[in-house]
């Protein structure tokens, strides 16, 4: 474990995902299947780990899918974390502990550290100008406020971001913001909030980030020299929110922690939980030891959209409050995409991780086969459903089931599945072969230890094609009756093999590895161990590893997605207008409306849109201009029943006045329908 090998214990942490939606293989591949493999091969070393993680219960991200979905925010986390901790096991990833961040430990922890740093003046305190949505009472977080984006005039930009051309934004750059929950203009007020001033940290930042060059991944150092290039800034800690930690301060009353702030101390309480539960000594994880040496080694796993919060605005946190350990590498990852477009909750573009468990039952190790040899480790990779295909049939099935099915038919059927010679023991006696897999043995863990986990996978995937090639020299079918002997010593020296290739792929196919240390009947065996049988040792009866891939599995899925594409484009176009904001019951009831009949129709001269329509009322018989030119003849209409607005203010439209307003529903193309009655009622029916 080169420069890895001097730490004492080891910290690795995943991003806490958001609860408020379901995991798909982007996650899986961004920030948790790297993590797993990584933390299972330190197991494997017999090194001291511990992995964290848990649920993102706070911010903006939870309140919003609240409010879509009409329900409470608590309601949404508590659906959400269960399905994505259902998830990650069935997947497989071994963390110590999945948490949650509404945990009272973690509100304490993270209440604990604001105190701290306050207690330091290491906060600045200032007053801002804010939107705030009058209707509402309440400050706007920047996901609440909408409105056209100053670069592309792209006009349903976020108070934070645009996502047509991806800048991000201050609320206060949006041309013609609208508050979200009342659809109003918000108007700006002053409020107080308490920043951390990353720019003062910017020098020590500078040095710090500078020692990782050659160490982190480049595409990580490369966007924090960007970002300390151009300036850092004092960011707030603090938001007007009405879900989340409650800042501890009397004057902040009714202010919520960023949950940038929170997020992260969220693996330090999600330690704190499993020390607890385990008799473990959590500070030993995360604080600075007496003896530098016996500092534990603190790793962040992410994506990279996550990189400026872990690698700057966590480690000043971390920094500012003095007692703790800063991350001594953040491996993040790109993006990866799907089919030939980004991966997207909001458009469904996506393989759901709850919904492959459902179609491909058993076949979770397949999946993270996959996605580990096309991990977006430097740069943005791609899933595509013939590429899985083919993947699992020429790699999985072809070369590692392929192999180990082989060897064991011809243990059981040669032998009855019993390992048996002279000596007491059974090694691998092949020089050659033990030489090769020396030489991937080491590849394996250079691999691992840079982070190049599609390159592991390979020296892993390379002992299995040394065995078939291996196997398919020896012949032992022919020197069974030629050579018996030989054909012995090249049937257990692929057993070992067989071994040898189990306790690799641990890290990364783990129910597989089981399988196959299930068929050879023994214990896993971790890296320190040697790989052996004892004489006269059974093996178990062969069993499929693998199952092909059939080109009508695949047309569903690419049909599904497909499927998703053409009804998320219909759902794209805003089906339903925003809602507007609530009217008393008293400004309903003074609305007047009744049932009319429609007795003349014409065109009004010069425009393309008005009709001039007679309606008998009940009341009377009057006149109403009325937009619907485009989309009826006026022949067709006439003896219609619609709804007429009858007390509407009289208005002059082309000259004529018109006295009250037809009611239409209109979709989202714009297309119109008269509203009426379900059956037939009396003129001056009133409608309420
Ligand atoms: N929940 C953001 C994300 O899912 C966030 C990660 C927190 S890690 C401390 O992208
Ligand atoms: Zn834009």
């Amino acid at each position: 474990m080169s420069q890895l090998n001097k730490f004492k214990r080891y910290t690795i942490t995943s991003a806490l995902p958001y609860a408020n939606g379901p995991l798909h293989i982007g996650h899986l591949a961004g920030a948790y299947l790297p993590a797993d493999i990584f933390v299972r091969y330190l197991r494997l070393m017999k090194k001291d780990v511990v992995y964290i993680c848990g649920s993102d219960e706070h911010g903006a991200a939870i309140t919003i899918k609240a409010k879509k979905e009409g329900t409470t925010p608590q309601a949404i986390i508590d659906k959400y974390h269960n399905q994505i901790k259902n998830s990650f096991e069935e997947f497989g990833i071994a963390f110590d502990i999945y948490h949650r961040t509404s945990s009272a430990i973690h509100h304490d922890l993270s209440q604990e550290f604001f105190l701290n740093l306050y207690e330091k003046g290491e906060f600045i305190e200032k007053y801002s100008e804010q939107y705030y949505d009058e209707d509402f009472d309440q400050f706007l977080a920047d996901r609440y406020i909408t409105g056209t984006c100053p670069v592309c005039s792209y006009d349903k930009a976020y108070g934070d971001q645009c996502e047509n051309c991806g800048t991000s934004l201050n609320p206060t750059d949006l041309i013609d913001p609208i508050s979200t929950i009342s659809n109003k203009k918000p108007v700006l007020k002053p409020t107080k909030h308490w920043y951390l001033p990353l720019d003062k940290y910017q020098p020590w930042l500078e040095k710090w980030i500078d020692e990782k060059e050659g160490e982190w991944k480049v595409n990580v150092f490369g966007q924090c020299r960007s970002w300390l290039k151009s300036g850092l800034q004092p960011r707030s800690m603090t938001r007007d929110l009405d879900w989340g930690i409650d800042v501890p301060l009397e004057e902040a009353k009714g202010k919520k922690l960023y949950v940038w702030m929170d997020a992260p101390i969220g693996y330090i309480s999600a330690t704190k939980q499993w020390a607890i539960d385990k008799g473990k000594d959590w500070q030993q994880y995360w604080k600075k030891q007496a003896n530098t040496e016996d500092d534990a080694c603190l790793m962040h796993f992410i994506g990279k959209d996550n990189i400026v919060f872990h690698c700057i605005i966590f480690p000043a946190i971390l920094k500012a409050h003095g007692d703790y350990i800063l991350p001594q590498n953040v491996p993040a990852n790109e993006f990866l995409n799907l089919e030939g477009d980004k991966l997207s909750t909001s458009r469904n573009h996506a393989v759901w991780l709850h919904e492959y468990l459902e179609e491909f039952p058993g076949k979770q190790d397949e999946l993270r086969y996959v996605l580990t040899s096309i991990l977006p480790e430097t740069s943005d990779s791609e899933f595509t459903w013939k590429d899985y295909q083919a993947r699992v049939n020429n790699e999985l099935v072809a070369i590692l089931g392929n192999y180990v099915n082989r060897v064991m038919i011809l243990m059981h059927k040669y032998y009855e599945g019993k390992v048996e010679s002279d000596g007491a023991i059974i090694e691998l006696t092949d020089a050659k072969v033990n030489d090769e897999l020396g030489g991937y043995y080491d590849e394996l863990g250079k691999n691992l230890e840079t982070y190049r986990f599609r390159a592991a996978l390979q020296s892993v995937m390379d002992m299995a094609r040394l065995g078939n090639r291996y196997l398919t020299e020896q012949e032992p079918w022919k020197t069974i009756k030629s050579d018996p002997a030989a054909a012995k010593i090249a049937l257990h020296n692929s057993l070992i093999l067989i071994g040898h290739l189990a306790t690799c792929l641990q890290p990364f196919l783990p129910a597989t590895a089981t399988k196959i240390f299930g068929m050879l009947n023994v214990d896993a065996v971790t890296f320190d161990q040697e790989m052996e049988f004892a004489n006269g040792h059974q093996l178990n009866p062969a069993a499929l590893l693998f199952e092909k891939v059939e080109d009508e599995v695949i047309d569903i899925q690419i049909q599904k997605l497909a499927d998703k594409k053409a009804a998320s484009a219909v759902v794209q176009q805003p089906i339903v207008a925003p809602a507007k904001a609530n009217i008393t019951f008293d400004e309903f009831v003074g609305l007047d409306i009744r049932t009319g009949t429609i007795l003349t129709a014409e065109k009004v001269a010069k425009t393309k849109k008005l009709l001039k329509l007679t309606i008998d009322t009940g009341i009377d018989q009057r006149t109403v201009v009325s937009g619907i030119a485009e989309h009826y003849e006026p022949e067709a209409i006439i003896g219609k029943q619609v709804s007429i607005l009858v007390n509407l203010e009289p208005r002059e439209i082309k000259g004529i006045m018109s006295q009250g307003m037809i009611l239409m529903a209109e979709n989202a193309e714009g297309k119109l329908s008269f509203v009426a009655p379900a059956d037939e009622m009396p003129n001056g029916s009133v409608i309420r």
